[in-house]
């Protein structure tokens, strides 16, 4: 570790600016427990993040964000003094890129990239940067962003008459495959792909995971790891889709989906995913639009697959209207408990949830209905649910004042919940957890 007069952090009258072996920009899902695990392994680590609550949040030992043990691996790596965190750069061995990656507008149906996350992060380093560093791109992107990353850096050293030269800076794309609710078990678990701009790029990000990944790393080019983990997630969107638009198929001609894709699935060869009310996240509800804004003509099936997930939350929407009028009818005012609001079972995350979707779409259509969400993995709304007069309830509450219930998640909280409790609702299973009781 190098030290240079000059500033951060304070010490006495004298100000040091200390080099870090790793410096991670963005201190989100990934970029969080990333930077935990590698001041575990005795890494000198600087979190960044541009937003001061985070990072106030992070040095005094909390986390930002709800995902199991990470309060714990965070807590102990901020303690042992390996892990802080600052609003901007400064100088490391290593920089890791893991800020979003979201699509920005819609062109002819089609979903574009927004890079502007990545492009501020790789420019932001230009103050910082040193040769033989290397750059680490986690973000999941659309296959060309590590040498785009490269090209802004480069642009960003031009425009400060930087005497660096980009040549020997080291960039690599090491995409993260870890899933939310157990990131900690999978970031050490998991296989990773390491792609560099060069073979030497390659090499150099492949030593650095194997620092905490107890499982194998393989090495290949930047653009061939883009589309690696774009292809995952496009994968696992495309069978869901199938699984969905199987449930769709059932339903009208009346076929219990769940027990039809559990006999299949007794098949060595098949193995199907479960239907649901769509597909959320920030992960495989965007990352196969990449794929086919690459190639429009060819990615046809990853892209109906979007669409069928897309279109998910309107059929529930519309079986949701069906019971609630099948309550009006019969003279009761219709109060509906949807149970759950994350994008999946046991985690807190809302981020591109169907569910929020279909809270926000019943609650302002007219007559508004009255809504009560059960989610125990937070504890308040956010502005465009309360601003829609949707309540936040208890799960008994809810059960107590509801006609109709609707189970959005399958988080473990609603698995037990007593069948003398439902009787004489309607109720909309979307995840296929109350699929035996008729
Ligand atoms: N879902 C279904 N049916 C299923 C499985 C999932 O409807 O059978 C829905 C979920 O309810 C959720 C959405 O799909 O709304 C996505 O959930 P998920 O658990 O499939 O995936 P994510 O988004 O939490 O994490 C994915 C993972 N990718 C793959 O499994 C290929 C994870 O490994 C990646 O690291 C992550 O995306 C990412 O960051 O890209």
């Amino acid at each position: 570790m190098d030290f240079w007069l000059e500033s951060f952090p304070r010490q006495g009258n004298v100000r040091f600016l200390m080099r870090y072996d790793i410096s991670v920009l963005g201190l989100g899902y990934i970029g969080l427990p990333t930077s935990a695990v590698f001041a575990t392994k005795g890494r000198r680590v600087l979190g960044v993040d541009i937003v001061p609550a985070v990072v106030e949040t992070i040095n005094s030992g909390k986390i930002h964000i709800e995902e199991p043990d990470l309060d714990l691996i965070v807590r102990a790596a901020v303690q042992s003094g390996n892990l802080c965190a600052a609003t901007a750069p400064q100088p490391a061995e290593t920089f890791i890129i893991a800020v979003p990656t979201p699509f920005s507008a819609t062109l002819g149906g089609r979903k574009i990239p927004d890079l502007t996350f990545v492009e501020a992060a790789a420019r932001s380093l230009a103050p910082v940067i040193a040769e033989d560093n290397l750059v680490v791109l986690e973000s999941t992107s659309p296959v060309g962003t590590t040498e785009r990353v490269r090209g802004w850096l480069a642009d960003e050293l031009a425009k400060r008459h930087s005497a660096i030269n980009i040549e020997k800076i080291h960039f690599a794309h090491c995409p993260e495959r870890i899933l939310p609710g157990q990131m900690i078990r999978e970031l050490i678990s998991n296989d990773r792909v390491v792609g560099g701009f060069t073979p030497e790029a390659a090499v150099r990000a492949k030593a650095l995971y194997a620092s905490f990944c107890a499982a194998e790393i393989f090495i290949t080019d930047a653009r061939t790891a883009e589309m690696t983990k774009l292809t995952e997630n496009a994968f696992r969107d495309v069978n869901i889709a199938f699984a969905n638009e199987l449930s769709l198929i059932c339903e009208k001609i009346g076929i219990n989906v769940w027990e039809l894709i559990r006999l299949a699935n007794r098949h060595p060869r098949v193995k199907i995913l479960q239907p649901g009310p769509g597909v959320g996240g920030h992960c495989i509800a965007v990352d196969p639009w990449f794929i086919v804004d690459a190639a429009p003509e060819d990615a046809r099936v990853i892209r109906v697959a979007r669409e069928v997930n897309d279109s998910k939350p309107k059929h529930v929407i519309a079986k949701i209207r069906q019971a609630v009028s099948q309550n009006a009818a019969s003279g009761v005012r219709p109060v509906v408990a949807l149970l759950g609001l994350a994008f999946k079972a046991n985690v807190d995350d809302l981020r591109e949830s169907p569910a929020v979707e279909i809270a926000l779409e019943l609650a302002n259509s007219d007559p508004p209905l009255q809504i009560l969400a059960v989610e125990p993995h937070i504890h308040s709304l956010p502005p465009a649910l309360v601003a829609a007069k949707i309540e936040l309830s208890s799960l008994d509450a809810a059960l107590e004042r509801a006609n109709s219930v609707v189970l959005l998640v399958d988080h473990n909280a609603f698995k037990s919940i007593p069948v003398e409790k439902l009787s004489g609702k309607k109720l909309v299973d979307t995840r296929g957890i109350w699929s035996d009781m008729g």
